[in-house]
């Protein structure tokens, strides 16, 4: 760590080396994280425009979302996520469109209100959407559109739903802030309106999973074959009328803690309906994850149901999986992903016996390093004054997570019953956590570690394999996926297997290992 931080000048030095952490899990392990990153440092964070548009409301197929401001924002943020949705009978899909006001210098001069009521006259004429979303891009907070009164006359005008989003890029430090408008703004003006009949005592609702490479619909298919009714997705091939009815569950799931614990919170404080943490990335967390959830409902038959459905999934996909940990054990991995991948994707790793040696979050809040401190009790089982389950929470009416008392055992043992939820108390002592890794790190510490895979995404892939390091996109699985639950892996393991052996690596030749670096003059016509 030292030799990266050298070369930085001593403020810069002062102000990075808080966002490193060498992992002993002895220590508290205090991170700097959440906090605006030094103009000038080429970070690969994005800004709150795409926390709203492009990662939370992006994956809702019938909302019409129209990005106000000038063309860049929206182009950029078209069909590059991956978020995937099937066409589905009576409900409008927009995924492949891009729709945007296209301010130009007059709109910034003269305001642009004018422009996107024509855009909203100009939808409803061609798509007669019922949802439309209007999302700020920087200029508009500048000049100060009124985007929620454009909204409010598009309601009486088309008799619509039009809700506006003020998730201009320069608010917070990254998406993060755009996460929570987007969250806000569903909870007051979407969640509560449904009014679906429920069909079983199990209605999850899985929140924080957006079907990349269609991770959501492998994780549906599970619960579904376990006995789950899957009320909502937030907000992967979600359509108006699922999250119309969330609050129709009797659980909520949070698979990305970071991006929506927000609703999460909401939901129970407004409808009671507790949530619970879980993680579909990984053969023993979704193992783990299924147990929990059967344990909460504590239900012999589901209980009895879950336990049947691991065995069979497990039997299909063992002998792949063991196959490729015997090509895959022993070499490491640098994982540099947004705000919670980067910690589900060691446990896949792991039960591929790859060890994480370096993981960071582009905007991870101090939680989801560090955990939770939590307190820990006991809950009993109403019906059958057993034990079933040990629940440890930070706060006991908001915070839910249920664990075995193997798990509590085994917490206790490693002196981590203090903090639950952070990805420190899953890394080995020795290894390196990094928050906001920016380009001239990522080329460092590549050299220095010399990982055998680095996990990250599209501005600095291809980077790091010009360098000769094998790099896979965790945000978007490259053009692969899923990767969720059992099955998943499987794609998973074959995907990084196949980039490990390519004999590509082989004719990688950097001019810079075996002659220095080519000097000359600029200009001189
Ligand atoms: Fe959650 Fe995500 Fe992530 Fe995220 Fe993202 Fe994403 Fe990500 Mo890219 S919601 S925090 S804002 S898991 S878009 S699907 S891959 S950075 S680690
Ligand atoms: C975003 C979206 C992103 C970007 C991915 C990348 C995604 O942050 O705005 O940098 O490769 O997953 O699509 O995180």
């Amino acid at each position: 760590m030292e030799k990266v931080l050298d070369q930085y000048n001593s403020r810069v030095y002062k102000n990075r080396k808080e966002h490193m952490v060498t992992v002993n899990r002895n220590e508290k392990n205090e991170i700097a994280a959440n906090v605006r990153t030094i103009p000038g440092i080429i970070t690969q964070r994005g800004c709150c425009y795409a926390g709203c548009k492009g990662v939370v409301l992006g994956p809702i197929k019938d909302a019409f979302i129209i990005t106000h401001g000038p063309i860049g924002c929206a182009f950029y943020s078209w069909g590059t996520r991956r978020h995937k949705a099937k066409k589905e009978d009576g409900v409008d899909n927009y995924l492949h469109y891009c729709f945007s006001t296209d301010m130009q210098e007059a709109d910034i001069v003269f305001g642009g209100e004018k422009k996107l009521k024509k855009a909203i006259e100009e939808a409803m004429d061609l798509f007669h959407p019922s949802t439309i979303m209007i999302c700020s891009t920087c200029p508009v907070g500048l000049i100060g559109d009124d985007i929620h009164a454009v909204a409010k006359w598009a309601e009486q005008e088309y008799k619509i739903k039009c809700i506006a989003f003020s998730c201009e890029g320069y608010k917070g430090v990254s998406q993060s802030a755009g996460h929570h408008i987007a969250n806000n703004q569903l909870v007051r003006y979407v969640i509560g309106e449904g009014d679906r009949e429920i069909k079983t005592k199990f209605a999850v609702n899985i929140l924080g999973e957006y079907n990349i490479g269609g991770d959501g619909w492998e994780t549906e298919r599970l619960l579904k074959r376990i006995g789950y009714e899957v009320v909502s997705t937030f907000t992967g091939d979600s359509s108006m009328d699922d999250l119309k009815n969330a609050h129709k569950a009797n659980l909520s799931l949070v698979q990305c803690h970071r991006s929506i614990n927000y609703i999460a919170e909401l939901i129970e404080t407004k409808y009671g309906i507790p949530w619970m943490k879980v993680n579909f990335i990984g053969v023993e967390g979704t193992i783990e994850t299924l147990k929990n959830i059967a344990r909460y409902f504590n239900d012999p038959e589901l209980m009895a149901r879950t336990e049947a459905v691991i065995a069979d999934e497990l039997d299909l996909i063992e002998e792949d999986m063991a196959y490729y940990k015997s090509k895959l054990k022993g070499k490491t991995a640098a994982i540099y992903v947004g705000g919670s991948r980067a910690h589900h994707y060691q446990f896949l790793l792991d039960d591929l016996g790859v060890h994480t040696i370096l993981a960071g979050y582009e905007f991870g809040h101090r939680e989801e390093y560090e955990g939770r401190e939590v307190i820990p009790f006991v809950k009993p089982d109403a019906d059958s004054k057993n034990i079933e389950s040990i629940t440890v929470q930070p706060d006991p009416e908001k915070y839910h997570v249920y664990l075995s008392e193997e798990d509590i055992n085994r917490l206790k043992e490693e002196k981590l019953l203090d903090y639950y939820g952070g990805m420190v108390k899953d890394m080995n002592d020795g290894t390196y956590m990094v928050d906001d890794l920016n380009h001239f790190e990522t080329e460092e510490f590549l050299k220095l570690l010399k990982p055998d895979i680095f996990f990250s995404g599209i501005k600095d892939k291809f980077v790091a394999q010009k360098g000769g390091t094998l790099s896979r996109q965790l945000h978007s699985y490259d053009y692969s996926g899923p990767y969720s639950c059992f099955r998943g892996a499987v794609n998973f393991a074959r995907d990084i297997t196949m980039g490990i052996y390519t004999p590509a690596w082989s004719y990688v030749k950097t001019p810079w290992k075996s002659a220095p670096i080519l000097e000359g003059t600029i200009g001189g016509g």
